[in-house]
């Protein structure tokens, strides 16, 4: 059973996270979206916040599991039996610390590929912090992050 991770911090997730996670959960037998709790930054929502959304907004597809980990990737990723890390890319300037972070990841455990896949055009321009930006100026949510958590998102951002 070919199981990989989609790590990320998804404060809050965007319909760019999501249309990575549909794209990606048709290529492997398991997809872990894998939550990050980083004690070293104060995010717009609770670990539990998150993974509740993530957990409403993929609820349809059958084999992706939301998970919360702490730490480093490699060992979450032992510890649940995955060998392939699945990272978005937008932008060549996302492609720099991404790349380090895969050289790293290598370098941490020998048996782990990072596998980059190319933002859909429609979503090249989204981030989670331009999403929290547009929400406390008052911008429009709509088709940027999935219908049901814009209120959620707005009413956060006020
Ligand atoms: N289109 C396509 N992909 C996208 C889009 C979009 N519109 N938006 C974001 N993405 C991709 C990002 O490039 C990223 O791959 C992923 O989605 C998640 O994005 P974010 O912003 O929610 O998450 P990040 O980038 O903050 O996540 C960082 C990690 C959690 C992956 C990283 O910090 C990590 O692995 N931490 C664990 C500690 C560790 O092991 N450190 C050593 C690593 S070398």
């Amino acid at each position: 059973m070919k199981i990989a991770v989609y790590p990320g911090s998804f404060d809050p997730v965007t319909n760019g996270h999501i249309d990575i996670i549909n794209r990606s959960a048709k290529i492997f037998d398991k997809l872990i979206v894998g939550v990050l709790k980083n004690p070293n930054k104060t995010p717009m929502f609770s670990i539990e916040e998150r993974i509740d959304m993530l957990k409403r907004v993929t609820k349809d597809i059958s084999n992706v599991e939301v998970l919360g980990f702490s730490g480093l990737l490699v060992n979450f990723m032992k510890e649940n039996n995955a060998s392939v890390i699945i990272k978005g890319l937008r932008m060549i300037s996302d492609f720099e610390y991404e790349f380090q972070m895969a050289l790293m990841n290598k370098k941490l455990d020998d048996n782990i590929e990072t596998l980059f896949m190319m933002t859909s055009s429609q979503y090249a321009y989204l981030s989670s912090s331009l999403i929290k930006e547009v929400a406390q100026f008052g911008g429009c949510l709509k088709g940027l992050v999935p219908d049901e958590l814009i209120p959620i998102i707005i009413k956060r951002a006020k």
